[in-house]
Parts: structure tokens; sequence; C-alpha cells
């Protein structure tokens, strides 16, 4: 059984951070909506869906994918990039305490969880605007012991390494080559988004389901024509936050 992690929309979220998007209001009623929605989805694909109450003071809070990374071994909480996202560590620790031993990456490293994809054994993580190689290496010295290598990967033009890539079946990986080199990433098969969607390379694969925003239609073609089971969902109140799909759950493997 998968284990999905997730908190209520903050009812502070007009106050998100954005870095790469205009501030557009957001509609709170459609966005609880559709991350109720979102919940759904998980459960359906399979996952025990553990719901945190919303945290109204933290306006990114919903994006729970960014405060840690859980390994089958161990829980790494992070320390956020943006400073106004730092205090949602401290929520999700005594979570994640239920499930995993729990390590902190410690200052002065920053690393947002939405840098981080795990392939296998294999973690990469984007050195981006939020994650720098201090937090980069203390995510290396906790995770090499258990058997995973860790690779640092340039992003540029995106506010993270998965909004750049993601696993979209096993083995198979979801790229926009405008942000990341896609041979980066060792023997993977690469499908590149529709150019007209740069923000449609996250994807979140449940199970044999891909979770996957219904705004991005020609890059969901490209999806389908190479066999790939979409479960699609509304997520536009959340995207205007600069989200996707991966970075409002947290999931892993029960014990
Ligand atoms: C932020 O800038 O931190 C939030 N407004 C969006 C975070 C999205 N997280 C993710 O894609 N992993």
């Amino acid at each position: 059984m998968q284990i999905a992690i997730t908190r209520g929309v903050s009812a502070g979220i007009a106050a998100c951070e954005l870095t790469h998007l205009e501030r557009r209001p957001i509609d709170i009623a459609r966005a609880l909506a559709q991350h109720r929605a979102y919940e759904q989805a998980l459960a359906r694909a399979g996952c025990s869906v553990e719901s945190l109450p919303a945290l109204d003071d933290l306006p990114d809070s919903v994006f729970v994918e960014d405060v840690a990374i859980v390994l089958d071994e161990i829980a790494i909480v992070t320390r956020p990039g943006a400073i106004s996202r730092r205090p949602e560590a401290d929520h999700i620790a005594p979570v994640l305490a239920n499930h995993r031993r729990v390590t902190f990456i410690q200052e002065p490293g920053t690393l947002d969880g939405g840098d981080v994809l795990r392939l296998g054994r294999r973690i990469y993580v984007g050195r981006s605007g939020r994650s720098d190689d201090n937090g980069i290496e203390q995510l290396r010295a906790v995770a090499w012991p258990y058997g995973y290598t860790v690779t640092a990967v340039p992003v540029t033009g995106c506010l993270h390494l998965k909004s750049a890539i993601t696993e979209v079946s096993p083995g198979v990986v979801l790229v926009n080559p405008a942000w990341v080199e896609g041979t980066a990433f060792g023997h993977v098969s690469v499908i590149e988004i529709d150019p007209a969607e740069p923000y449609a390379a996250n994807g979140l694969l449940v199970g044999s389901r891909l979770i996957y925003p219904l705004s991005f239609p020609r890059t969901i073609r490209r999806l389908e024509a190479a066999g790939i089971v979409i479960e699609p969902v509304d997520v536009s109140e959340l995207q205007k936050a600069e989200g996707a799909v991966t970075c409002c759950s947290l999931v892993f493997n029960g014990v």
C-alpha cells in the first residue's frame, strides 16, 4: 500500500511565492474543490491518503512535496529555499515520524523536494533557485549509505527540476528540453512535452496511473500515444500558485 500525505489549501494562498508567473486572483473555493478531487484521484490510484489540516498562515503549505523527501529507509525534512516556506518543515516532521526515522537538512543548506527526482536508486537533484550545493551534499550524505547515487543537475528557466522532468511510466520520463537536458538521466526513454505547453512536464506516477493536469491536451495526446494511462485532474487554481501535481503530495511505500 502506498501512502499519500496531503495538506489542505491555505486560506492565505493568495500570498504564495511566485517566481516565473504573474500574480492572478485564486478562487479559493475552486482551489479547495480541485484539491479534494486530487486527493480522490490519489485514492483511486491506490493510495491511503493522509490529509493534514490547512495552515492558513503559511500560504504555500499545500505544496507538501517541497518539505520532505521520503525514501523507503528514511525521511529527510528539507530546509526550503524560500524563507517564507521554512516553518512548513516543523509541521511535517512529526507526521513523518509516524512512518520513518526522520533526519533534517541543516542550515546553511537549502533543498526543495520539488527538485528531487528519484529513479530507482538514482536520485537527481536540480541545482535551482531553491536548492543549493550544500543542501544537495547533505542529501547525498544521508542517502548514499542506503545505496543511492545523488547527482546534481542544472535547471534553468523554471522553478524546480520536476517542473522540467518527471517519471511518467517505469523507465520513461516526460521532459521539457528547454529547461533541462534529457540525456542527463541515464538509461530512460524520453517523451518531450508539446512545445506549446511549457509547464506540461510534471506528472505524478502512482502505481500504473499517471495523475496529470487536464490543461495540457497536446501533451496528453503524446502520453496516450505512448500507452500511458492518464488520471486527469483539474488543478488550474493551484497552477496559478506555480504548483503542479507532484507538489501537492508526498507519496511513499507504507511499511
Ligand atoms: C513556491 O514558489 O514555492 C510555490 N508557490 C509553488 C511550489 C510548487 N512546488 C513544486 O512544484 N514542487
